[in-house]
């Protein structure tokens, strides 16, 4: 074995463990977003397969305005997770446009739950977003494809103002959306086509009393004017990330929608993040090619998963490379 593949092979043995140290350097090597190193990704998932870590992890997706308390709320359903259930672990990847802080240094601050430091069933991870207005960054997708392999439940937080939704959409199991109250009857200006996406939505800060009340009824009516004859509704549930009020309510319907991506569903999410990859990294010319190629699918196949596909897909040569 070489050594970076026995070093490969370690840092995967520690991260099954859920040990901090070697799953903070593999989340590193996943978030390289250099071509040349999918050959180790593509390595860290074969030695995962090896050892039996398939993906299991349902992945919860949050997404919102700026300032709605998804960090928050996610942080506190994280460790209200784990303190309810004893053998389940939990990974946040929170992909925010404004922060710089550490992640744990938002949970430490922000989290009235309170756990042990060295908690290994709780992994927190931030990542910045490639664009200035939020949606997912280009090292969103092979983070989450490593700790769905490592975690029971995966919490993606993203700010949500478009194009993002249809990313979290693909990415996710179950899409919340988080809104807060305005003053008067008034929620937070949605965006056609938005309104559409979630599963259930989640009305934060509820602490601020009337005005909580008159904001839920305007987000009923617009859910309703927006989704007209859904035989089933989705949810609306309140909370206070602060007081605790409505988590609970949340991590019931969490539980109560438990599903996993089959390998059907993540073939075609490979399939979509493949794709995208290509066309952020190499623009049109480069999908022309992959068409070339056999497209996506095909060559998702041959190579047999996502990184192998990356590290298999011809490029268009780069004149400043
Ligand atoms: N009153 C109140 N404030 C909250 C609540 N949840 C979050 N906040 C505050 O709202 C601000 C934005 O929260 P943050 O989690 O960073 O929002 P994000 O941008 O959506 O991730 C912070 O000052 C939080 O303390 C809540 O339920 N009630
Ligand atoms: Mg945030």
């Amino acid at each position: 074995m070489s050594d970076a593949a026995g070093d490969i092979a370690s840092l995967v043995a520690g991260a099954i463990a859920l040990e901090k140290w070697p799953l903070a350097q593999l989340v590193r090597r996943f978030e390289d977003p250099r071509p040349e190193a999918v050959a180790e990704k593509a390595a860290a998932i074969a030695a995962l397969e090896a050892r039996g870590a398939r993906p299991r992890a349902m992945v919860a997706g949050f997404t919102g305005t700026p300032g709605s308390g998804k960090s928050t709320l996610v942080g506190e359903l994280a460790a209200r997770l784990i303190a309810r259930d004893p053998a389940a672990t939990v990974a946040v990847l929170a992909i925010d446009p404004s922060s710089h802080r550490s992640g744990g240094s938002i949970l430490g601050d922000r989290t009235r739950v309170h756990f042990p430091i060295g908690e290994r069933r709780l992994y927190f991870r931030s990542q910045p977003s490639d664009r200035e207005l939020g949606g997912m960054g280009r090292a969103t997708y092979p983070v989450v494809r490593l700790l769905e392999r490592l975690f029971d439940i995966v919490f993606v937080e993203t700010v949500g103002i478009g194009q993002s939704e249809i990313e979290i959409e693909r990415l996710a199991d179950r899409v919340y959306l988080v809104l807060q109250p305005l003053g008067g009857d008034q929620i937070q200006f949605m965006k056609a086509g938005i309104m559409e996406v979630p599963h259930a939505f989640i009305l934060n800060k509820c602490d601020v009393g009337a005005a909580a009340r008159r904001s839920y009824h305007a987000l009923r009516a617009s859910i309703d004017f927006a989704r007209p004859g859904e035989p089933a509704p989705p949810p609306v549930f309140r909370t206070s990330a602060i007081s605790g009020e409505g988590l609970d309510d949340v991590l019931d319907d969490l539980v109560e929608h438990r599903t996993v991506h089959d390998e059907a569903a993540r073939s075609q999410r490979d399939r979509y993040f493949l794709e995208k990859w290509v066309r952020d990294e190499y623009g049109r010319f480069g999908l022309t090619l992959l068409e070339r190629q056999g497209g996506a699918a095909n060559l998702l196949e041959r190579a047999g998963g996502f990184e192998a596909a990356q590290a298999a897909y011809r490029a268009p040569c780069d004149p400043f490379a």
